[in-house]
């Protein structure tokens, strides 16, 4: 049997700025809060590895797109690093930034590779982190005054915008869990975070319609499909209903509908800490969803009721479900992630059921493994026919929920190449295609070749 894909399908992967672009001596790019942590506790970051030498797309963009061009990727996603173009985060803008982000938008265009652009991935300029970063209202506004000098430069090469990627992750990670800078753990400060990045999208959305830009704007959100130990029994099913109100509903709700879930809200009123917010605020997000969803999906969320005794002093999410470790789970053993492929299935319907069936694609899926070079054969090749394997499995439950009428559009591997992740590094592996980091070297790995007959067939054998 075919698994046969709509036509015009995106098919491609995604990357980021602050994940690819690396530093050059001397460059006039601002510091983001990971160039500062990078230089306040580089020992937090894997083999010590941190943003300034990632895998230099900034001069090496060319052989990067050339690779993805083999391929017959028809589209890819990256990010403008906000730091890089405004390095104090407002004001000036740097024109060597301007003219390395036309240069690279162009070049995608002249191998018929569509530039899906996004303007945040984890990465506030650490000028404004000063001033409060996500906690200040005064961020939301230089967020969207960011926006709209980017619409106004590269809005006539960009056909498809993004506000964020996975604003989910600076609330837990910089406010709950410490694993982004700053770090620090206080439930009304992350509420209040989130609320701030939630208002920035929708401003920013505000200033795209305002500009009557072409195309279309859209956020992409990390949708971790939340199942309840046992469906039947009420007090686990409301727990997953709570941890989706958490970590799903906190953003999917406010972008696709203009408003938030009433779980949550009841919650930060009980705990009062309500963010600080106005009515004319509101209405911005009211009045402000995109047009197309990013969905990343990684890996489901297994929870069930509360029983273990509370562990912080605080209040954190946690207070409210325990997490349910289901013993049949397959598991990537490098990352530490469940792979559930019938995830990506359920959250496709969900948006078709439960969110008017926006417009979306699968905007990241992917599998980090470590030390890939033990796969390389003669000819220098990656043999990661796990990766095959995985995307196949992911992409069929993508073609089902599209057989079943949900409107997904396109799909994007995590990632195109190789590249530096965060506190990880280069530890775990994504790409299509490998990087040699010491000589920059690019080559396409067997799942790149096998990728290239799915987008030529526009589908696949199951
Ligand atoms: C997503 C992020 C990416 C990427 C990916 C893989 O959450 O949008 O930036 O990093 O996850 O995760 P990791 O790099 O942590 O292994």
């Amino acid at each position: 049997m075919k698994h046969q894909f709509p036509k015009d399908f995106w098919w491609g992967a995604a990357a980021s700025g602050p994940q690819t672009e690396g530093r050059l001596p001397n460059d006039s790019k601002g510091a983001s809060i990971w160039d500062h942590w990078y230089q306040t506790n580089p020992e937090k970051f894997f083999q010590g590895q941190g943003p300034n030498r990632t895998t230099q797309v900034i001069t090496h963009f060319q052989e990067d797109l050339n690779s993805m061009e083999e391929i017959g990727f028809n589209s890819f996603r990256t990010s403008i690093q906000w730091s890089r173009l405004m390095p104090e985060g407002r004001g000036a803008v740097d024109q060597a930034a301007v003219a390395f982000y036309h240069r690279y938008f162009d070049e995608m265009l002249a191998r018929g590779i569509e530039p899906f652009v996004n303007l945040y991935h984890f990465d506030m300029p650490m000028a404004l982190q000063n001033e409060g970063g996500w906690l200040n209202r005064e961020t939301v506004t230089a967020f969207a005054e960011y926006a709209q000098v980017c619409f106004d430069l590269f809005g006539d090469k960009v056909n498809h915008w993004f506000t964020q990627n996975e604003p989910i992750v600076p609330v837990e990670m910089g406010y709950l869990y410490q694993q982004h800078y700053p770090a620090v753990v206080d439930l009304a400060q992350a509420v209040q975070v989130g609320y701030h990045e939630a208002l920035a999208s929708a401003l920013a959305i505000q200033k795209f319609r305002r500009s009557g830009c072409k195309g279309t704007i859209g956020i992409i959100l990390n949708l971790t499909p939340t199942y309840p130990k046992d469906p039947q029994n009420p007090a686990d099913q409301s727990a997953a209903v709570i941890a989706d109100a958490f970590f799903n509903r906190s953003f999917l709700d406010p972008a696709v509908k203009g408003t938030f879930p009433k779980e949550l809200v009841e919650i930060v009123d009980d705990l009062g800490i309500r963010p600080v917010t106005t009515a004319e605020d509101l209405a911005v997000i009211r009045n402000n969803t995109v047009d197309l969803l990013g969905v990343n999906y990684y890996q489901p969320r297994r929870v069930q009721q509360k029983h273990s005794p509370k562990q912080a002093m605080q209040p954190m999410p946690e207070d409210y479900f325990d997490a349910y470790d289901w013993p049949d789970k397959k598991i990537n053993p490098y990352r530490g992630w469940e792979i559930y492929e019938k995830g990506i299935y359920d959250t496709l319907i969900n948006l078709r059921d439960n969110y008017n069936n926006i417009p979306c694609f699968i905007s990241e899926n992917g599998m980090g493994v470590e030390d890939e070079e033990r796969f390389k054969n003669e000819e220098g090749v990656i043999e990661d026919a796990y990766r095959i394997q995985f995307v196949k499995d992911h992409l069929a439950y993508v073609h089902q929920a599209i057989q079943e009428g949900a409107h997904c559009l396109g799909y994007h591997m995590w990632a195109a190449t190789d590249n530096w992740s965060w506190l990880n590094a280069f530890k775990n592996r994504y790409g299509f295609i490998s990087i040699d980091l010491d000589t920059q070297k690019r080559t396409i790995k067997r799942s790149g070749y096998w990728f290239k007959e799915v987008i030529r067939e526009n589908g696949f054998d199951a």
